[in-house]
């Protein structure tokens, strides 16, 4: 979704348009349900979530081709749950030897996106087999999706890899969602009014939704497998940076020493990511994520309950009423504000 400029994208709406596929593949699109995404996108409903049709079959082709390395580092997300920011994370503790944290630290010259690049919306976008020797420059190999758990190849959850997944409160991840969907819209599509974006989240039909079986999926895995998979909420890492960059170092093998901590690396890492530090570099920089969308949209607020700056009161009841029936009994707690409040939604 992130990567995917509507304008290359709208030319999925016209299967005739693309490039030959296989007739197994063109069945598949032709014969699964059919929505519009948020920003005018022809939404294919597979396997239980939704996508467009270019990135179903990158999703393909990297089950086909991507062999992973134990030493891999998959970054799971939820569009438009801090992506940006945890791509920024892991590499730059995983990279932390190799780079003064300066000015011309990489993440500053060339962005999160440039670094961690994503398996669907760059990687396999384009090529089904890309040479990730010369594609990946930096090890260990970091890898970014927006894939459903289940969509992952058995490849990866059978090897060493660690997978980092990050959601968000739905309420903001859904208010970012449609800032960033009605500004990168096909040409044709009028922009969605609150009202009708909010009714297409709460049904799931957006890129990787259903929002709760998306999340549910990663946290039933990280109960089940919690040295392989880390569990991250945006709103935690919002409130306490610091000790979550120790507790992610410390799941990708890589703790802080003691002289880094007496060195301060941890503040120094905290503050190389943080929303101003990369978002300033980004308007300077004015880059162009190689889909055509300007890495400056990736940089809107980062807040935690903006939320409450556009929901009705009748929009955050149906939200919290499909919190409390999805989660359930899960044991997963979402936070709608920064510091737990009586606004958080617990499951029971
Ligand atoms: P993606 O999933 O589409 O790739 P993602 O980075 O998750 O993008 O979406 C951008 C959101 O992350 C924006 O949220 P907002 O609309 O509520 O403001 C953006 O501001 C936020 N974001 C980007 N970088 C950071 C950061 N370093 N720290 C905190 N939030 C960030």
């Amino acid at each position: 979704m992130s990567m995917e400029k509507a304008e290359i994208v709208s030319k999925s709406d016209d299967l005739e348009l693309e490039e030959p596929w296989d007739d197994e593949f063109q069945k598949l699109v032709q014969t699964s349900p059919k929505d519009r995404s948020l920003a005018g996108l022809d939404l294919y409903f597979y396997q239980g979530f939704w996508c467009t049709s270019r990135v179903l079959k990158a999703v393909i082709s990297f089950h086909k081709h991507l062999r992973p390395f134990d030493s891999d580092v998959i970054l799971a997300t939820v569009p438009k749950c801090g992506t940006t920011w945890l791509k920024a994370l892991p590499f730059s503790i995983l990279c932390r030897n190799q780079f003064a944290r300066d000015e011309n630290h990489p993440l500053l010259t060339f962005g999160p996106h440039q670094l961690v690049r994503f398996l669907e919306y760059d990687l396999y976008l384009n090529n089904p087999c890309p040479d990730l020797e010369t594609e990946c420059v930096y090890r260990p190999r970091i890898f970014s999706t927006h894939v459903p758990y289940s969509f992952l190849p058995t490849s990866f959850k059978d090897s060493g890899c660690k997978i980092v997944f990050a959601c968000r409160n739905p309420m903001d991840m859904f208010i970012s969602l449609w800032f960033f969907q009605n500004n990168n819209r096909v040409e044709s599509a009028e922009p969605l009014s609150l009202d009708e974006a909010f009714d297409k989240f709460c049904r799931g039909i957006y890129e990787f939704g259903p929002f709760f079986d998306q999340v549910l999926g990663y946290w039933k895995a990280s109960q089940e497998n919690p040295d392989k998979i880390l569990f991250l909420q945006y709103e935690d890492l919002v409130e306490d940076i610091n000790s979550h960059l120790r507790s992610l170092a410390m799941f990708l093998g890589v703790p802080f020493t003691e002289d880094e901590e007496q060195q301060g690396v941890v503040e120094e890492i905290a503050k190389l990511c943080s929303f101003e530090s990369l978002k300033e570099a980004e308007m300077k920089k004015k880059g162009m994520h190689a889909s055509g969308i300007p890495n400056s949209v990736f940089f809107r607020k980062g807040k935690v309950g903006d939320w409450s700056n556009y929901l009705t009161p009748s929009m955050v009841e149906r939200l919290e009423k499909l919190i409390q029936e999805k989660l359930g009994d899960s044991g997963l707690t979402l936070k709608l504000s920064c510091k737990t409040t009586s606004k958080d939604i617990a499951s029971a």
